[in-house]
């Protein structure tokens, strides 16, 4: 690796190998703190539009629109990018803006599985501490479950490797939470999918919001 490792994106004088991010004003806060969706230096600088200029998808609040997140429904549900959630489960999921959201609707029996799938990512380099970080909302759920996986080009969705399962949290607690992954050992391309398993039940919904990757998901090789 001759000529070492550097952020491309935000290269410059700001970050450091060290893994820091030089607000330009104030202090310095460790690489994970930039882009996801908190701010933490006095004048922003660590989110915004910065962060959207990465890999389309990599930060998106849906708010303005999908960042190249695509739904491909199921046979009787599907996801949604809504601006606010329906009156029914606006209690157990409240948000101020847009999400990603399936929602139970009044009828039973939902089968099947809805997906929603991101852009294709570039690999992050071997060894990066690169994780994804998302907030996720299972609110009133009866029935179902949301995982998320990961799929890479060379092999496609036969080889696709789960990530993350909603029944591996604990059922009791409700409301948003933020669910961070590492993403480790990719050598190609790759994407990431939501799948909704039959529905969230009636008046029940399930939403995604503030999907964002760590800077260390984009140090690039110079060699
Ligand atoms: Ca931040």
């Amino acid at each position: 690796m001759g000529g070492g490792v550097a952020a491309a994106p935000l290269s410059g004088p700001n970050v450091t190998l060290e893994g820091v991010y030089h607000c330009h004003q104030g202090p310095t806060i460790a690489l994970d703190q930039v882009c996801d969706f908190q701010t933490d230096c006095p004048l922003g600088d660590d989110e915004g539009d910065r962060c959207r200029r990465f890999l389309n998808g990599s930060y998106c609040s849906f708010e303005e629109d999908e960042c190249m997140w695509k739904s491909i429904p199921g046979r009787t549900f599907s996801w949604r990018r809504l601006q606010s959630p329906a009156k029914a489960t606006r209690q157990i999921c409240p948000s101020s803006g847009g999400t990603f959201s399936v929602e139970g609707g009044q009828t039973k029996g939902q089968r099947g599985s809805a997906l929603l799938r991101s852009p294709m990512f570039t690999p992050p380099l071997r060894n990066s501490p690169c994780k994804v970080r998302f907030w996720v909302c299972a609110g009133g759920l009866q029935k179902g479950a949301l995982s998320l996986w990961i799929v890479e080009n060379s092999t496609g969705p036969e080889e696709q490797r789960r990530l993350w399962h909603s029944a591996s949290e604990a059922r009791s607690e409700s409301g948003w939470k933020l669910i961070s992954i590492p993403l480790y050992g990719l050598a190609d391309w790759f994407w990431l999918q939501f799948s909704a398993e039959d529905g969230p039940g009636v008046g029940s919904v399930i939403s995604i919001d503030n999907i964002s990757f760590t800077m260390d998901c984009f140090l690039a090789c110079e060699c």
